[in-house]
């Protein structure tokens, strides 16, 4: 079968101008954003070879895209295979000739042609937005002569005028099996699938093996779905029952300077931990959509992540005051610190010491301060001579884990949308978009308040988990099928 091809394997070659955005196309459908195997750049001539990138599953090969050089002359190219036509119409036996005979002036163009000469189909990436001149009527002539099926893919890398995209349809409606618009910096799930499915139409061999990769491509969408959803329901659930404590000592209770700094040191040491927690289950949601050079970046100092110190994550996530109320939250209570004290014969200390620094709850309403903490005495028996320590729980405020599903929610929806092709370095989208959890059936809503209540009291109840589970699912693969922001 030659270099490029095997027998029984289906072969694609991705073909086009220089910086058309061939490899960006590949990156994107086979979801590679490995930089040193697919480099895609905006200097031309980037690939330089060509490369095989076989689709396995199973370990079985069931089909082989080639990502190639881009056209370099395709003017001249065309004019020696029609020399090489000797007046007539030139055809796959010219083009295979041409492959042979003229490497060396054409090395781009041969190397290009030579999968095709051997079997593979053709997918012509376009940029509508260019001017439909000569030259892309060259490179159109010379893929018709190669007799292979062939799709186009409109791959636009800016607004192009309708007009002229009209243009570039009708002309490569005359040449090619297939017309189709795969935008590499945009295309999710739905439209790779949409792809694949266009190159089952056009070719004739092999179909089984296409249609293979197609349902393997669906069974591999709905483990991702359930592998984010798993990491999130574990991050729920270490996140609620997060708690740090630090010995209390009979020279810290009545001097308020110190239980403030005791105070100051737990709530930094929890953020920390929420912020641990987050990170890890972003990595394992990026995994899962095989991402690697996209980032978690958790920074809420630079308001990338969840930054639960402004008041705006508050506002916009997380579920209305009446259908928290619905769900089954009692949510008066918000504003006053819960301190509770075992044990111990200072507790009135404590008390004041510690109310003096948690009075101003509601200063962070009004942002630029994180939220209140739980803040609990507890009784650390006799290990501590005074038996005393003081405990920082998750924030008061009701909201606290629908804001945490919905940062989820939304955060996946934006790896979702993250085509593998960009190289850009834009963080996970999250800031501007709306709440999910608000959308929510009020069933879905009361089942997680259960669960989120269970886990915030330090005792997940597994008995739900299950149902819990299979919402979350449920809301994940809806949250996939909302259109891009
Ligand atoms: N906005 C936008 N830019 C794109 C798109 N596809 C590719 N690009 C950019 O166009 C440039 C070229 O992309 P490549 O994928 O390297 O193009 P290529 O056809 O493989 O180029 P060579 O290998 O040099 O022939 C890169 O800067 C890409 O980021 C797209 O769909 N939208
Ligand atoms: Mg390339």
């Amino acid at each position: 079968m030659g270099t490029w091809l095997s027998a029984d394997i289906p072969a694609f070659a991705v073909v086009g101008r220089v910086n058309a955005g061939k490899t960006a196309t590949l990156a994107t459908l086979l979801e590679i954003d490995d930089d040193e195997l697919l480099r895609i750049s905006a200097t031309p001539g980037e690939t330089t070879e060509v490369l095989p990138l076989p689709v396995r599953y199973d370990d079985e090969e069931l089909m082989r895209f080639l990502d190639t050089p881009g056209f370099q002359q395709p003017i001249e190219a065309m004019k020696e295979i029609q020399r090489l036509a000797a007046g007539g119409v030139p055809g796959p036996a010219e083009i295979a000739r041409f492959v042979k005979e003229c490497r060396e002036r054409f090395p781009d163009e041969v190397r290009l042609l030579e999968p095709l000469t051997e079997g593979a189909g053709v997918i012509y990436v376009v940029d509508p937005g260019k001017p439909l001149r000569d030259s892309f009527l060259a490179e159109i002539e010379i893929l018709r002569w190669t007799g292979r099926p062939r799709l186009a893919l409109l791959n636009p890398q800016g607004e192009p005028a309708p007009e002229q995209e009209r243009e570039w349809r009708e002309r490569l409606g005359t040449a090619f099996n297939l017309v189709r618009t795969f935008d590499a910096h945009e295309a999710r799930y739905d439209e790779r699938r949409r792809l694949l499915e266009a190159l089952l139409q056009i070719e004739e061999h092999h179909r089984e093996h296409i249609k293979k990769v197609i349902s393997a491509m669906e069974n591999e969408m709905s483990d991702r779905l359930e592998e984010a959803a798993e990491a999130m329901l574990d991050f729920f659930e270490k996140a609620l029952t997060l708690r740090v404590s630090e010995p209390l000592e009979t020279r810290d209770r009545g001097i308020p300077a110190r239980m403030e700094k005791k105070r100051a040191d737990l709530e930094a040491r929890y953020f920390k931990k929420l912020a641990d927690l987050e990170n890890d289950c972003l990595k394992r949601l990026l995994k899962a959509y095989r991402h690697h050079l996209l980032k978690p970046e958790i920074d809420p100092a630079g308001h990338s992540g969840l930054n639960l110190a402004v008041a705006e994550t508050w506002r916009k996530w997380g579920l209305s005051r009446g259908q928290l109320t619905a769900a089954g939250v009692a949510t008066g209570g918000a504003a006053g610190a819960v301190i509770d004290f075992g044990v111990g014969g200072h507790s009135f200390f404590v008390g004041a010491a510690i109310g003096a620094v948690v009075g101003g709850a509601a200063a962070f309403f009004k942002g630029g301060a994180l939220p209140e903490l739980r803040f609990k005495g507890v009784s650390l028996g006799k290990v501590q001579s005074d038996g005393q320590a003081l405990e920082a729980g998750p924030p008061q405020n009701p909201n606290f884990p629908w804001v945490l599903l919905d940062s989820m929610l939304i955060r996946h929806a934006g790896i979702l949308d993250r085509a593998h092709g960009r190289r850009d370095k834009a963080p996970i989208e999250s800031g501007e978009q709306e709440s999910r959890v608000r959308a929510f059936p009020a069933a879905r809503r009361s089942l997680f308040q259960k669960w989120f209540t269970s886990c915030l009291k330090g005792s997940p109840d597994r008995g739900k988990e299950p149902e819990v589970f299979a919402e979350l699912v449920a809301a994940l693969d809806e949250g996939a099928a909302l259109p891009n922001e």
